[in-house]
């Protein structure tokens, strides 16, 4: 089974990231990939890109995945290869039918082409490796599809070339909430200063800090209840998370909102401050990062190398017998 998963450097990783993403990347022999390619669908500053992609590899490689599994989507120019072919067979019409694009980008003049062909790229990095399984959460459900719909279209047409992949959807759909507006995801692409995005490079005093003044809800009694209490709720799901416990069972040893969040900061500082030991370690040798990310890439290329040839010569683009 051949794992793969990426985060797009759109921003600084926060608490969400680690805790839905980063954590759960544990197959030793995974393709785990920054997907900076993936964060020009908008308006970007290239300076403010390549730091961001530097300090998300980095602490990809803080959180424990070995030398050889983490790449940077760039450095390997198959994603981009395959991703022009696939887009030669999808259709405009299916493409106009992503949500994403429908939300972000539809009627407006300013809206990149690259936002409206993401998905291609998105069933490229799929593709590439012989990916399986996806695990990936609910929004990113109907790229699956259509990653699907491309590699059975593609093999109908131009003959077996790519393993269709099986959308895993998580045991737990988990969405960490921004602490400010417990009802919106925690995202990385907030602004800098949002107090309820909690980033995983912050000193640990201002971290609790934030924790301290999260938003909680009317009422004093500490229960979890996504709908009265989405606050509350949020934090009972980060300490269960972090503790590896259960959100509902562990509400009935609070009787008062600051005996949680307390506990929630704790638990929190004692998953993030690791990493940003190991972090700090990493970012004082970037020799050493550097050869770790070309680990990575070079086994990319020799894995995804074999798929995009076979690509190329189904479609009849070699010029050679
Ligand atoms: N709040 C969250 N709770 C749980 N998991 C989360 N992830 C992101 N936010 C949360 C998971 O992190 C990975 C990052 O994927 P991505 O970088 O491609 O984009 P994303 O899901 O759109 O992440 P962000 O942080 O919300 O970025 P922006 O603000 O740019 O849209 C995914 O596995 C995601 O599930």
């Amino acid at each position: 089974m051949t794992s793969l998963s990426g985060i797009t450097p759109s921003g600084r990783l926060t608490l969400g990231n680690h805790l839905g993403a980063l954590r759960r990347f544990t197959d030793p022999d995974g393709f785990y990939f920054v997907a900076n390619l993936h964060a020009m669908t908008t308006k970007h500053d290239p300076r403010r890109l390549a730091a961001l992609t530097r300090e998300t590899a980095t602490l990809m490689l803080a959180a424990g995945l070995p030398a050889g599994t983490v790449f940077v989507q760039a450095d390997v120019p198959a994603h981009a290869q395959l991703a022009y072919l696939l887009e030669c067979t999808s259709y405009v019409g299916e493409l106009a039918r992503m949500i994403q694009y429908k939300e972000k980008g539809r009627g407006k003049p300013m809206t990149r082409a690259s936002l409206f062909t993401y998905p291609c790229l998105m069933a490229a990095d799929i593709l590439l490796y012989g990916t399986d399984r996806v695990p990936v959460g609910g929004d990113q459900d109907q790229h699956v599809e259509l990653a699907r719909d491309i590699a059975i279209r593609f093999n109908r047409e131009y003959g077996e070339t790519f393993v269709v992949p099986e959308l895993a959807k998580a045991a737990l759909a988990m969405r960490i909430k921004d602490l400010a507006n417990p009802t919106a995801k925690m995202s990385k692409s907030a602004a800098d200063d949002a107090v309820g995005t909690i980033r995983l490079l912050d000193p640990p005093d201002v971290i609790r800090r934030q924790i301290l003044r999260a938003v909680t809800d009317s009422g004093t009694e500490v229960r979890h209840d996504e709908e009265a209490k989405p606050g509350i709720t949020n934090l009972l799901e980060i300490l269960a998370t972090c503790t590896d416990g259960d959100p509902v069972a562990l509400a009935a040893a609070y009787s008062s909102y600051g005996e949680l969040k307390a506990d929630v900061a704790e638990a929190v500082l004692s998953v993030i401050e690791p990493l940003q030991k190991e972090y700090a370690v990493l970012a004082s040798e970037p020799g050493a990062v550097d050869g770790m990310l070309a680990q990575g890439r070079d086994r990319a290329i020799a894995a995804g190398e074999p798929r995009l040839r076979a690509a190329i010569r189904a479609m009849g683009l070699t010029g050679s017998e």
